[in-house]
């Protein structure tokens, strides 16, 4: 049972910790539990990080004989301590997983795989590509398209871009529009920053810290020192998910609302905070430009309002407000499931507006945090520099979706899960409608069932480059190991592809050190950020205009002003309206377009032990957490209901259901259903096959993003 805090789980992760060398930190220690490395030749020791979460644990690889023995987590990193979660460490065992393919295939019509070399493959799609060229001439950028991952680094992600320069495309879609983007918009609206305005190492210097709806033990694990520190220098820790998580535990106090409900939580609060008085007037209006509608925009949002709607007793919200109303350094970190839901755009808002209010934005120990930010702008600044300014707009994923629903697209680059997207099932039945489908892959996944070529991709380790995290900080990593079979890293297949279609202006770069220095050379911001410096420290800040230059510490706003052109936010915006018309997510239970039929609210989350929807569903390490498919509903549900622990169910919603099995637990509140988000079909692991939950969910957008949160469902007994 996923029970966060039994003890045989958490054994289980120690094990799987020790197993994978994280309890290794250093020789002494090493000899100490008995580590001797196997016989053969020298032991070296290379630096890597790992490729998956935006923490971007650095590592040491200690490698024999070509072979990788451990890898143990970087004491140097400030950021992480040493510290690494097992699904980075489950990274060897998918290196030489027995299911990672390695050759590059060709999908016959039949459906039966052929396997063809590196270079047939590069030949294939450049043919097809110089097809499109020919046929639409400048035209022809719209008939190609590229799914954007969280890449296996900074200079494979420049590659392609210029790859799809070629051909006069610009259609690269990035994992936001269903992951933070809503927010990241939303700080980038107000704040003049599109990620968090400070780094995670200011939390101990707050006076508050409110994670709304962030799970940060669960999703940031290493992180978890940042919150030990902020705990042990007093500063209060306030958790807001209606769900428990291991990230209850580093809490003084949680918040349970009615999932969906966050923004009125948010708006009430500025209510009271004005009511009170509780502001310095002078310092909101140098922060807010139109002040004078905040008053009457949250009016309606009284405690009693609020109570009614997130189910929050008077009391739990007063001693909330109280601490908001009060704190003089309060830094919020805001969880990516907020920019799930269609209100999320309002609740983003009133959050940043009662930070402004309280005059919790700049300075010390103040600002906003988010998850996946922090990614460094230049790339597209060396693209232009090579291809010039191009200046087609671009498309969103849901426009991209109906051109291929269309056959008006020729060419997808596949780099992506296309689960990640909300009714999932549809979003397949377009790609199916590609001629050309191409997919960067390690595994036989349902990306590779819709593919019309794989190319069997590296994994970190066996390829250099440098990535990026949350801080806005770069790490490098070389290259440890070679990679089996005729595996290729991104920006070589890109590369090759690239200079075939236009060898007059696509760079010919034989590794990524080499366009890192192309930065250095052409984009004013990476100028200070130079190979000595990324190979001699854990992490370097970007952006740095000069060669020498120190590093951002803590808040964006060092000038003393938000980063806006103005200097200001506004209470109503010129495109996205007030805040007080706040409404229940779309398809909730609760909202206009609601379903009788299915009353309950449907909530999900990602879990410790996996990696989005593909890589770590295929390591067995990993599977020992694993339950499939559940559902956790309250006990009170389950008695409506008539449902016991471990009953099969039928998770449904208007889209369809998948089967699931039922744990009951006081960590979901009453009336609500939590699912895990990651779990794949294919992996031929049992414990961590399930159809995807994106199969059964509408395709929903607000202005910015495709929503995944709080539709309606029921659960059938079967
Ligand atoms: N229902 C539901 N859906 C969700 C979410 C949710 O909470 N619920 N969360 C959303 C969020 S926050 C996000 S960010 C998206 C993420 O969704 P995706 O961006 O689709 O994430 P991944 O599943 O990691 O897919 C990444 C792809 O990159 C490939 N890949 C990984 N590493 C490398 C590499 O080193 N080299 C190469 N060439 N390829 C590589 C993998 O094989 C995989 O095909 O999902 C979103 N979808
Ligand atoms: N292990 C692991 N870690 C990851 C990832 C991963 O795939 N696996 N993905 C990374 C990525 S790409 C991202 S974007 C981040 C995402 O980080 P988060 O946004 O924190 O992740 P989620 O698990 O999608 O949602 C977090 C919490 O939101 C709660 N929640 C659901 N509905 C509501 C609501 O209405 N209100 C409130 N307040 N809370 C609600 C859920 O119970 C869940 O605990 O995680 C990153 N870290
Ligand atoms: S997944 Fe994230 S937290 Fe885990 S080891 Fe990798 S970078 Fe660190
Ligand atoms: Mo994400």
């Amino acid at each position: 049972m996923p029970d966060a805090y039994s003890r045989r789980n958490f054994l289980k992760l120690s094990a799987a910790l020790v197993a994978g060398g994280a309890a290794i930190a250093n020789p002494s220690q090493a000899r100490a539990i008995g580590y001797v490395p196997p016989k053969g030749g020298p032991v070296t020791e290379v630096k890597g990080y790992c490729p998956f979460c935006q923490v971007r644990c650095t590592y040491t690889a200690r490698v024999q004989d070509g072979k990788i023995l451990n890898i143990t987590g970087d004491k140097e990193n400030h950021w992480t301590g040493g510290a690494m979660c097992p699904k980075g460490m489950s990274i060897l065992e998918l290196m030489d997983s027995p299911f990672r393919i390695t050759e590059p295939m060709y999908h016959e019509p039949d459906g039966s795989w052929r396997r063809i070399s590196y270079q047939e493959a590069v030949d294939m799609v450049v043919e097809r590509m110089k097809a499109v060229r020919d046929k639409y001439g400048e035209k022809g950028g719209n008939r190609v398209a590229l799914t954007m991952p969280l890449w296996d680094c900074f200079e494979s992600e420049v590659a392609a871009l210029m790859t799809l320069r070629t051909v006069g495309c610009v259609q690269a879609m990035p994992p936001g529009e269903t992951c933070v983007s809503t927010a990241s918009n939303m700080l980038g609206l107000m704040l003049g920053v599109n990620s968090g305005s400070t780094q995670v190492d200011e939390l101990p210097k707050a006076e508050t810290v409110i994670l709304w709806g962030a799970n940060v033990n669960d999703l940031y694990p290493p992180y978890t020192r940042w919150l030990k520190a902020a705990r042990e220098a007093g500063t209060k820790i306030i958790y807001i998910d209606p769900r428990k998580t291991r990230t209850s535990i580093w809490c003084d106090n949680q918040l349970r609302p009615q999932p969906g409900t966050d923004g009125v939580l948010a708006l009430g609060a500025i209510h009271y905070i004005l009511e009170k008085g509780a502001y310095a007037e002078e310092r909101a209006r140098f922060q807010i430009e139109d002040f004078e509608n905040l008053a009457p925009q949250t009016e309606k949002f009284t405690l009693e309002h609020v109570q009614s709607i997130t189910g929050l007793s008077r009391e739990e919200l007063v001693a909330f407000y109280d601490t908001v109303a009060s704190s003089r350094k309060t830094i919020v970190w805001i969880g990516g499931s907020l920019s799930r839901q269609t209100n999320g755009i309002t609740t983003d808002r009133s959050i940043i507006l009662m930070q402004a209010l309280r005059d919790n934005l700049i300075g010390e120990g103040k600002g906003m945090l988010t998850f996946q930010s922090g990614k460094p702008g230049g790339g597209e600044e060396l693209v232009d520099h090579y291809f010039g300014e191009n200046h087609t707009p671009k498309m969103n994923f849901r426009r991209l979706r109906m051109a291929m629903e269309k056959k008006n697209l020729d060419i997808l680059f596949l780099n992506s899960s296309y689960r990640r997207n909300p009714d999932a099932l549809g979003v397949r039945k377009a790609i199916q409608k590609v001629p050309f489908v191409v997919h960067m892959g390690f595994f036989l996944d349902e990306e590779s069932e819709v593919s019309t070529l794989f190319i069997p991709a590296t994994f970190g380790p066996e390829s250099q480059g440098c990535g990026y995290g949350n801080e806005n900080q770069v790490a490098w990593r070389e290259k440890i190991v070679e990679a089996p079979g005729s595996c290729v890293p991104a920006w070589q297949f890109y590369r090759d592809i690239g200079l075939k279609m236009d060898p007059e202006h696509y760079p010919n770069f034989k590794d990524p050190e080499e366009i890192c220095r192309m930065m250095q050379k052409e984009v004013p911001s990476w100028k200070g950020i130079t190979m000595e410096r990324m190979r001699s420290s854990a992490t370097v800040t970007w952006p740095l205009y000069a060669e020498g230059d120190e590093e951002r510490k803590g808040t964006v706003f060092t000038e003393g002003k938000l980063l806006t052109a103005t200097g200001k936010m506004t209470v109503v915006d010129r495109v996205f309206g007030g805040i007080n018309r706040w409404d229940y997510p779309k398809g909730h239970p609760k909202s206009k377009d609601g379903k009788k039929d299915f009353p309950l609210i449907l909530t999900q989350g990602k879990q410790l032990w996996h990696w989005q929807q593909t890589l770590t569903n295929f390591a067995r390490s990993m599977a020992q957490f694993s339950n499939g498919r559940f559902v956790q509903v309250n006990p009170k549900t389950a008695q409506e209901l008539g449902l016991k622990q471990r009953d099969r169910v039928m998770l449904e919603t208007t889209m369809g259901g998948i089967e699931a099995w039922v744990d009951i637990t006081d960590n979901v509140l009453p009336g609500a259903v939590f699912t895990p988000a990651n779990c794949c079909r294919t992996t031929p692991l049992k414990e961590n096959q399930s159809e995807s939950i994106c199969d059964i969910l509408p395709n929903y957008w607000d202005r910015i993003s495709a929503q995944h949160n709080c539709t309606g469902c029921r659960l059938r007994k079967i």
